[in-house]
Order: structure tokens, then C-alpha cells, then sequence
């Protein structure tokens, strides 16, 4: 299993034998794994995500000078600039960082230069949202060096920077699930969240005897490759074609007239995904796991074979997780590798996680990765005391 450590204490010092600089403050925030509404959220749609307890930790200190330096456990050498300097030119991993820290400059959040350095436990490239986790961490921390309150007009401030360092710097095309559930999450909830009225609320999950299993096939996804991409292009052009704002307001029939079958077959997963969404809702309120198991077959089905997102490692984890016992099993996030979301009992986690494993092995792949997705809460940011 893939612990949630906390890592607050690798962070503080860290910080202090990279840049010899004291946290004054530390900015926690979480990957995610999304129950339901995949692709939803850039087509004005549903999502129900939940915060994973696996996090990234972001030890700052404040500097009077201006400049700026990160470093983390994944890229130990140092990112270095000036506060001022900041502008969307940012390459690598250094444009989650210091790409938020420009937006931040770009709305007056932030003014001062910091030491920052970087610690995670959310899995890279595993469709957990390990970079939305750095972006949200990144600018707590930064608003909490500069003597801010997180309420609610800041946490929006926070997800808007995620989703500018993402699309502006980092050039990933996201629509914005991975930054809001990472920021507005409740422990202990789903958060469900409609792109069309930008309204979010929390769906407590009363899961009883069943837990979250999350198994990533460690086959690595880029939101940045140009899948992810082209189907947002596809489902824009499918709106457009039906002269739609977007696909949040076509019809299933409206949808089967499109000439294109590649077009017809984005927006057909689109409209029936996020017609799945409330239902899951129901179904989880009301603890019918039966509705469940339909709900992720279908879903996943659906991404398979009309949104040709699922690559053969997911199938195989999503065939094996049902007949092991899970209720309902799929993938989970932006596709083309990375991870399932399993809903099972809490009993028969081990003998799930152990029969993909050997399906694996079996199959030729490499070892895939457990951890149980707790429901927890959204970023927040502590200040060190001494
Ligand atoms: C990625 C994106 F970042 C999200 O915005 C969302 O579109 C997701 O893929 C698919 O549901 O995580």
C-alpha cells in the first residue's frame, strides 16, 4: 500500500539543508481520485472527486530580496528567480511552482520572494493529480507567508491559479476539476461540482463497511501529450456542430445526428457521463452498491470505447477488481494510463489489490500500486512554530 505519510518534517528541513532557511510556514494540499464525470468538467459538466490523503508538502520561508528559489525531493537542483521576474516562460517542473507564484504576482496576492522546497506523496503521472497537489500547496504556502486569511474569495483566488500556471505555463489544456476538488474538498466527502453554475457542494460518503481502493498501473500519463488535447478540441467541435455553448446542454438524440463518428462518439460519453453523476450520487447515499457496480461499468465502457481513453493495463485492473469482489471499478482521471478507482468491502481490499497484481504479472506488466483514498480535506496552510 502507498501510505500517506505527513510530510511537513521532510519539508521544514529539507528546506533547511538545501537553502539553509527556517519554515515559517507549511502549505498542505491533496491529490485526488474522481468517483465519477470523467472529461466532464471542460464540457460545463458534473464531477464528484474525492481529496486523497496523499498530499504535497510546501515548506516556505520569507525572503526580503525578492528572490525566489524551490527545490523538491523529485528535482533537488534549484529553480531560481526574482519575484518580479516571474512571467509564463517557465520550463519543466518548475512551472507548477513558480507558475503559480506569477499568477499570484499577476492579482497582487503575492509581492515578496521565498525559499520553498517540496515534498509529495501523491503518485507522479498516476492520473492522481500530482500536479494540481503542487500548484494548490505552492500558493497556500505563499499566501500564508503573506499574512493571509483562506476564506472563501482567496480559495478561489488559489484554484485560479492552479489553472492558469496549468494552461498558461505548463500548456495542459485542463478544465479545472483537479485544482477545486484540491482546494474545496471536505474530509469525509465526495465533492460534487457543476462547471456550468461553478457551484460546488460536499456529498458526505457514507461508505459503511466499504472503502476507496485506488490502484495505479504505473503506466505514466502526460496531460500534455496531445490526447487530452485533441479530445477537448473534438468535444468543442461537437458543440459547435450542434450550435451549442457546450455539450452540458446537448441531448443523447441530438448527439446520435452528428455526421462524425469520431465526433459523434466523444459526445455521446460526454452527455452520458455526466448523466451519470447524480445517480452515483443516489447510489452512494443510499449505499446501493449494486447501482454502483453499473454506474463504474458503464462509465468505463464509455471512456473505452467512445472516448478511447483506457489503454490495456486499466481494462485489465477494472476486469480483475470486479471479479474479485470489488462492486464497481473504473478508470479514473484524464486516461492514457494511470489509475482505476475500486469500490469494495473494506474486507476484501487485500485479495482485490492481491488478484491484480497476479493479473499483472501474468500478463507481462509491470507491478501496479494500492492505496485506499480516505476521503480527506482541501488545502490549508500551518504556521511553524518553535
Ligand atoms: C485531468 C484534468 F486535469 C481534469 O481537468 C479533468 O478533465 C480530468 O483529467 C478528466 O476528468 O485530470
Amino acid at each position: 500500500m502507498l501510505e500517506p505519510t505527513d510530510l511537513t518534517t521532510r519539508a521544514t528541513e529539507a528546506l533547511r539543508t538545501t537553502f539553509g532557511s527556517e519554515a515559517t510556514v507549511v502549505g498542505r494540499a491533496p491529490g485526488r481520485v474522481n468517483l465519477i464525470g470523467e472529461h466532464t468538467d471542460y464540457n460545463a459538466g458534473l464531477v464528484l472527486p474525492v481529496a486523497l490523503p496523499h498530499a504535497t508538502y510546501a515548506a516556505a520561508a520569507p525572503r526580503t530580496d525578492g528572490v525566489v528559489r524551490i527545490a523538491s525531493a523529485k528535482e533537488p537542483e534549484p529553480f531560481t528567480s526574482h519575484i518580479d521576474e516571474l512571467s509564463a516562460e517557465i520550463e519543466g517542473w518548475a512551472a507548477y511552482v513558480a507558475g503559480v507564484l506569477w499568477t499570484l504576482r499577476e492579482a497582487g496576492l503575492v509581492t515578496g520572494g521565498l525559499d520553498m522546497y517540496l515534498e509529495s506523496s501523491v503518485p507522479l503521472g498516476a492520473g492522481l493529480s500530482s500536479s494540481a497537489s503542487v500548484e494548490c500547496a505552492t500558493a497556500v504556502a505563499a499566501l500564508g507567508l503573506a499574512g493571509r486569511t483562506l476564506d472563501e474569495d482567496l480559495q478561489r483566488a488559489v484554484v485560479a491559479a492552479g489553472i492558469r500556471a496549468e494552461t498558461e505555463v505548463a500548456n495542459a489544456p485542463t478544465g479545472g476539476m483537479d485544482q477545486s476538488v484540491a482546494v474545496f474538498a471536505e474530509a469525509g466527502g465526495a465533492l460534487l461540482i457543476d462547471f456550468d453554475s461553478g457551484e460546488h457542494r460536499s456529498v458526505p460518503l457514507a461508505l459503511g463497511e466499504r472503502t476507496i481502493l485506488v490502484t495505479d498501473t504505473r503506466v505514466k500519463h502526460q496531460l500534455t501529450d496531445g490526447g487530452y488535447a485533441s479530445r477537448r478540441a473534438q468535444c468543442e467541435k461537437a458543440a459547435a456542430d450542434l450550435g451549442l455553448r457546450s455539450l452540458r446542454e446537448a441531448a443523447l438524440d441530438q448527439v446520435e445526428s452528428l455526421g462524425d463518428d469520431v465526433v459523434r462518439r466523444r459526445a455521446r460519453h460526454i452527455v452520458t457521463e455526466i448523466a451519470r453523476v447524480e445517480p452515483t450520487v443516489t447510489a452512494l447515499g443510499a449505499g446501493d452498491w449494486a447501482a454502483i457496480g453499473e454506474l463504474f461499468a458503464a462509465s468505463h465502457t464509455s471512456m473505452r470505447d467512445d472516448f478511447e481513453i483506457s489503454v490495456p493495463e486499466l481494462d485489465l485492473a477494472v476486469t480483475t477488481a470486479v471479479e474479485a469482489g470489488a462492486d464497481g471499478a473504473r478508470m479514473t482521471g484524464g486516461g492514457f494510463g494511470g489509475s482505476i478507482v475500486s469500490i469494495l468491502p473494506a474486507d476484501a481490499v487485500a485479495e482485490v489489490s492481491a488478484a491484480i497484481d497476479k493479473a499483472f504479472a501474468e500478463a507481462g506488466y509491470g507491478a501496479p500500486g494500492h492505496l485506499i483514498a480516505a476521503p480527506s480535506a482541501g488545502a490549508m496552510f500551518t504556521e511553524v512554530t518553535r
